[in-house]
């Protein structure tokens, strides 16, 4: 007998049949997988498509509610998904990095049960220089009795996730997901046009030699953070003993990925200058869907003084700092705050 392939269609009618999903939940991943296959198609045709640079007109650059300017692809990726979530009849609302505020599924469609959250095209800075981006989705359920959701209804903790995933752009295109029973890759066969399982089960091993942060930031850090890495460039000769090697592609999606497939520990930590805001990446569209994908996956995941699946959302677009990956080293790293902490903390 052939070696039988394993398409997304086909693993999430198997996790139903298991009890893992129901059939909204399943429409909405399918939904949102092909989506993503919409925005790998405009993502690859790259300066062909017209679709490079940044969104705007008149020489007037197009500004996100993170005060960012928004790409033509952060633009084009917000309408694929808002516009093939719509209709299904699986949502109740949605809410995107790119909008201000969440927004209701319209009335002419059925509404759902289930909230959508997304960062439409993560790491977009990337784009026009060629390098991986990605598309990350945090799925909640709607709270009871509540027809048409608002900002405070999608402000439930990370731990109340049902699905998380991100699809990456890179070589391949990959959609890595959870639906809380371990976490799952699948390729993209570009030729059929269907996600194929590639990964049952990613583990992220233990402990490992490898970080992942901006260095150039390191001035701007909090103090723990400093002897953190201090300790960690010191390698062999340092507390640590061994030697750590560095990677950092400034696209959360693909330092994520090779951190689910190799190990490693990733760190956006509070830095003075993202310090009022809370941190640089948004808890609802970035840091919570990425912990429960690294937990299921053996990982663990901090703002590095707590859970980061435990932090109970005071915004829609709120920011933290965060800290993931392989579990032992992110709890090293937890350790350095936590003692730093407690020799500030007031006898
Ligand atoms: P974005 O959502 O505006 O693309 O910002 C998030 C990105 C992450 O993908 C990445 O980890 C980080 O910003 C890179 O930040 P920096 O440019 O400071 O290195
Ligand atoms: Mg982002």
């Amino acid at each position: 007998m052939t070696h039988t392939q394993i398409s997304l269609t086909r693993f999430l009618i198997e996790a139903e049949r298991d009890g893992h999903i129901n059939a909204d939940l399943r429409l909405l991943v399918e939904v949102v997988a092909r989506a993503c296959k919409r925005i790998s198609i405009a993502v690859g045709k790259g300066a062909l498509g017209g679709v490079l640079g940044d969104a705007g007109e008149g020489g007037q650059a197009s500004i996100n509610v993170q005060g960012e300017a928004q790409k033509k692809l952060d633009v084009l990726s917000n309408e694929i998904l808002l516009e093939a979530n719509a209709w299904g009849g699986h949502l109740a609302g949605l809410a995107s990095e790119e909008m201000t505020t969440s927004l209701p599924i319209p009335e002419t469609y059925p509404r759902g049960r289930y909230l959508l959250l997304f960062d439409p095209l993560d790491g977009s800075s990337n784009i026009d220089v060629n390098v991986s981006v990605g598309t990350i989705f945090s799925v909640l359920r709607c709270p009871q009795g509540v027809a048409a959701p608002e900002d405070q209804h999608f402000l439930q903790p990370g731990s109340a996730q049902v699905a998380a995933g991100y699809c990456i752009y890179g070589p391949s295109t990959m959609l890595v997901l959870t639906v809380g029973h371990g976490t799952h890759a699948f390729t993209l066969d570009r030729e059929v046009g269907s996600f194929i399982l590639t990964t049952r089960g990613m583990r992220i091993p233990e402990e490992t030699r490898e970080f992942a942060v901006n260095m150039s930031n390191q001035r701007f850090w909090e103090a723990p953070m400093q002897q953190y890495i201090g300790d960690l460039l010191l390698g062999k000769d340092g507390p640590r003993g061994k030697d750590f090697n560095m990677r950092w592609v400034a696209s959360m999606v693909a330092d994520v990925h090779r951190i689910l497939t190799r190990g490693g520990i990733f760190s956006y930590p509070l830095d003075s200058k993202c310090a009022p805001k809370g941190g640089k990446l948004r808890l609802m569209y970035e840091a919570n869907p990425m912990a429960f994908l690294v937990e299921q996956a053996g990982g663990a995941a901090s703002t590095g003084r707590m859970r980061m699946l435990d932090v109970v959302p005071s915004s829609l677009h709120q920011r933290v700092p965060v800290f993931l990956g392989s579990r032992a080293e992110v709890a090293i790293a937890e350790d350095y705050h936590r003692r730093h902490d407690a020799i500030r903390a007031p006898a």
